[in-house]
């Protein structure tokens, strides 16, 4: 109703955090290359897995050599926010800067009903983008054809666009090396600046040996054969993505664009930590939901090829930070769009990271299960002083707020109502995802 959108204007003005100056427009007019990192949790950055005959394998060498590089803006305290939704919250909270549902998938929910003012759309509207997202497998998995009509893709590359067969392709799709070689013939023709999402799928669970991969990681070596097995697709993914940057080099592209590359979810998950808490370091009998709650850390990366003052920011954020984030990159203010997250570069950028279910991690104390660690120790706290008390309750409401704000939205279908975007509304009926090619 109106009067919710009132409350959510009122949250969104009160959020808002400013752009930082030596960030904002970095990157305007650039290409923007989004990549999905499947299931791919931060911990495999720079980690080494030991063989049975005791050598190391670096499992990311690509991927550590971004984020340790001087053109990369990374971050290591960064955390996906998704729930059942999986993949599909994380487009959801990427594009919109809005959560995903407490129960099922908002993009099978909603996503070919509700007003959406989406990063395509935006960024078509203020700054001219072409959008299109990749992806080597059928249009239909989560609605993603309907919904992105919704969000305003221009185009979506799905498995009708490759040459898909049984030796380079398993249940979820293309192994990522042929799915990014196939994508680049269409990336180039794309108008610039373009907005292109490039969604992986080969580091899916269940991390299972394909024919093709020649590379022969090493499996882990625990009773748990996804733990095993997740090693090796990581590093599958990470060769795939150094060959990619190769295309994009070759095709001229490379230059001119930036490349954000993002942790979807957890690959591995809480039930199965234990197993692997003794590969981390960690005992297995002394694991906690405090350890559970830190391994939903994911990649964020931010590419600007030419840049040399990155490096790595230990700022708190998450999924729901990227959009405002990438558009004052892009020299786009987002105080006008109904957007929940804070620019991780702001001086305003409020450290406290919600999941989705209400559990909440900030750089001092992490919430989750129930209950209240203190990040110093990994340890309850049993009995918070009355200054605790005030602050955890303050961080319970700000946590709740930004969540009933996200589902006010999102279930009221608010942005329909919407007038001060100064974006007019999109025509979902005008995209044609399947006579896309000249
Ligand atoms: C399949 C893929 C997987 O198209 O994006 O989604 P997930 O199972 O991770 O939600
Ligand atoms: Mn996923």
């Amino acid at each position: 109703s109106p009067t919710d959108l009132k409350e959510v204007e009122h949250y969104v003005k009160n959020h808002y955090a400013e752009p930082n100056d030596s960030m904002f427009g970095i990157a305007k007019g650039k290409n923007v290359v989004y990549i999905h990192l499947e299931s791919f949790q931060q911990f495999l950055i720079d980690y080494q897995l030991t063989d049975e005959n005791g050598e190391k394998h670096t499992v990311t060498p690509f991927l550590n050599s971004l984020y340790h590089g001087e053109s990369t803006y990374s971050f290591d305290n960064f955390f996906h926010q998704v729930k059942a939704g999986k993949t599909s919250d994380a487009e959801t909270l990427m594009e919109n800067s809005l959560f995903g549902l407490n129960q099922g998938a908002l993009f099978t929910q909603m996503g070919d009903k509700n007003t959406f003012e989406a990063a395509p759309n935006i960024l078509q509207q203020k700054a001219g983008y072409t959008s299109a997202v990749f992806h080597g497998h059928s249009a239909s998995f989560w609605n993603r054809e309907k919904t992105y009509k919704h969000l305003g893709f221009d185009y979506f590359f799905d498995s009708s666009y490759y040459d898909v067969n049984d030796e380079n392709s398993f249940q979820y799709g293309m192994h990522d090396k042929p799915f990014l070689n196939q994508s680049v013939q269409y990336l180039e023709h794309l108008q610039q600046p373009f907005y292109a999402k490039m969604i992986t799928v080969s580091n899916h669970y269940p991390y299972s040996r394909f024919k093709n991969d020649e590379d022969g990681f090493p499996l882990a070596n625990t009773k748990d054969e996804t733990i095993n097995g997740y090693f090796a697709t990581a590093n599958y993914l990470d060769t795939a993505l150094k060959e990619f940057f190769d295309y994009m080099k070759a095709s001229g592209l490379y230059d001119n664009s930036i490349f954000v590359l993002y942790g979807d979810h957890y690959g591995i998950s809480n039930t199965r930590n234990k197993e692997l808490a003794p590969l981390l370091g960690k005992d297995s009998s002394s694991w906690t939901d405090y350890d559970n709650a830190q391994l939903q850390r994911v990649p964020f990366m931010i590419h600007i090829p030419g840049v040399t003052t990155g490096g790595i920011n230990h700022t708190y954020g998450g999924q729901v930070d990227a959009l405002p984030t990438l558009l004052h990159l892009l020299g786009v203010d987002s105080k006008n769009y109904l957007q929940l997250g804070q620019d991780l570069f702001s001086d305003e950028h409020k450290q406290v990271v919600a999941f989705r279910d209400g559990d909440f991690v900030t750089p001092e104390y992490t919430f989750y299960g129930g209950k209240m660690y203190n990040n110093q120790t990994g340890t309850v706290i049993a009995d918070p002083t009355p200054e605790q008390e005030k602050l955890f309750t303050q961080l319970n409401q700000d946590v709740d707020e930004q969540l009933i704000t996200s589902d006010k939205i999102n279930n009221g279908d608010l942005l329909r109502f919407y007038q001060d975007s100064g974006l007019a509304p999109i025509d979902p009926a005008t995209f044609d995802y399947h006579n896309q090619l000249e």
